[in-house]
């Protein structure tokens, strides 16, 4: 019998790197057997297609691009600029933005680009202005100073990390909590929702540089029109991080005051989650601001990755086809279906629902940390992971909270009774875990994450993963 393209492609694969380095060739062949048999409900997640995975095991690996398209540091880049012009031109239909800089290696990149490309756009710096003409060796020592100076120490104001925001919106831990003087808007601590009257009231008093919006465990839409109003009266550049639900923009599930990118000055994302490329992240952006941002390399960036930008270009492709939107709707249908299985069996849900791909669980209901829930439902064969729920009293490393999303299984192909049958597991599980000594520390019958592990490998049977690829 002769074998499919995708089988003969990764078994080939397979068989080259097994001769070079054989535990390589199993830890990808094991890597393949370990997703396939996991119920992945990492909200972040998702399965690219074989196409897009395909496009990264190549050459283009092996070529430094440095510039943009048809501007470049290096000779011989044709085949580079065909690649990322193409990625760009899919991302641009695709969003109906003016401009895509698709060479961010991850999200945190892509807002580090944004971040610089606002402050060179915004900040009014001589020196600045000298640097970018290209005198930069006619700088003084006091030009430089005056640099620091004036580029740093800006506003920027986020939404808290508790609150589902994400840590590159000026957490401190991360360097955009030390490059801003930044403060956070929070959500309503009865309905944990944005409310929107306290984010103006924020801005009003902090007068921000950058609003940002967006988020990592906010299980709600957002409005990005009145964000923008927001962020307009009081003179601040809006910047949406839609990385985590790039995918439902781009099915048109979130549409009108739901897209961010018709409100927005600049919008980043990465490719991988809900979008369902390859590993990378993209900058969005209007001609006002395109120029400083395809600056991104060298000024933030290193050397871009044509065979990414490659993937990222398949990726768009498909998610310009027509049963993409059917995608993006069933993803959300099956987060809401979760949700409502979830509740009927008394779970509390931060926001009490979701209107988008992720659901956060409060865990405290059953009297455990999210540590403690995380690795229960592990041992069980449920893949999620722990989170911080609003003011959250166990912090943000052990966390009252737990993250599912369905990008993941709803790619697989599975449906809303299995999104029921999922929670019935996942209840299944915390509702027999009890608390340890510590807050890491839990008890679980070892004999009853035996069996709902295997009831979560009959469930995902009926969906195979990459049905096409059999590896032998
Ligand atoms: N790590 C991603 C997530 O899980 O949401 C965001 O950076």
């Amino acid at each position: 019998m002769s074998l499919n393209a995708e089988s003969t492609a990764f078994r080939s694969a397979l068989e080259v790197i097994r001769a070079v380095e054989p535990r390589v060739a199993d830890a990808i062949g094991a890597e393949l057997a370990d997703q396939r048999e996991s119920l992945k409900l990492i909200a972040s997640e998702n399965y690219a297609s074989p196409a897009t995975l395909l496009t990264m095991g190549n050459w283009f690996s092996d070529k430094y691009a440095e510039g943009t398209v048809g501007r470049r540091f290096y000779a011989g880049c044709q085949n580079v600029d065909t690649v990322e012009a193409l990625a760009a031109e899919h991302a641009k239909e695709l969003f109906g933005a003016a401009h895509a800089y698709v060479q961010p290696h991850s999200g945190i990149d892509a807002n580090l680009v944004a971040f610089w490309a606002i402050l060179a756009d915004r900040v009014e710096s001589p020196a600045l202005k000298k640097a970018q003409v290209r005198q930069v060796n006619d700088l003084t020592e006091a030009d430089w100073f005056a640099l620091r100076r004036e580029l740093g120490n800006q506003r920027m104001l986020g939404m808290s990390l508790d609150s589902g925001g994400h840590l590159t919106h000026g957490f401190r831990p991360n360097i955009s909590g030390k490059m801003f003087d930044q403060r956070s808007y929070g959500t309503d601590p009865v309905t944990g929702l944005i409310d929107y009257d306290r984010v103006a009231e924020a801005a009003r008093e902090f007068k921000p540089l950058i609003l940002v919006a967006g988020y990592s465990a906010y299980p709600r839409k957002v409005n990005f029109r009145i964000m923008r109003e927001i962020a307009d009266s009081v003179g601040a550049t809006f910047m949406v991080d839609m990385a985590h639900f790039a995918g439902l923009v781009a099915g048109k599930v979130f549409t009108g005051d739901f897209d961010p990118v018709p409100h927005a000055h600049i919008v980043t994302t990465t490719t991988h989650k809900s979008l369902r490329g390859p590993r990378g992240g993209m900058v969005l952006c209007g001609p006002e601001l395109a120029d400083q941002v395809d600056r991104g390399c060298p000024m933030v960036l290193g050397g871009p990755l044509p065979h990414v930008m490659a993937a990222k270009a398949v990726a768009l492709a498909e998610a310009r086809r027509p049963d993409f939107a059917d995608y993006a709707q069933r993803i959300v249908d099956n987060a809401q279906a979760l949700a409502e299985g979830l509740l009927s069996r008394g779970t509390k849900l931060v926001t009490g629902g979701t209107e988008n791909h992720l659901v956060l669980l409060d865990v405290s209901g059953y009297g455990l940390t999210g540590r403690q829930a995380e690795q229960a439902l592990l041992d069980s064969g449920i893949v999620t992971n722990r989170n911080a729920v609003p003011q959250d009293p166990n912090g943000a490393w052990y966390t009252s909270g737990i993250r599912i999303g369905t990008p993941a299984l709803t790619t697989r192909g599975l449906g809303t009774a299995e999104m029921d049958q999922t929670a019935e597991l996942i209840h299944t599980v915390l509702s027999q875990t009890t608390p340890g000594e510590s807050k890491a520390k839990y008890v679980l019958d070892p004999a009853l994450a035996d069996k709902v592990s295997k009831q979560a490998t009959e469930l995902l049977a009926g969906f195979p993963l990459y049905p096409a690829v059999d590896l032998g």
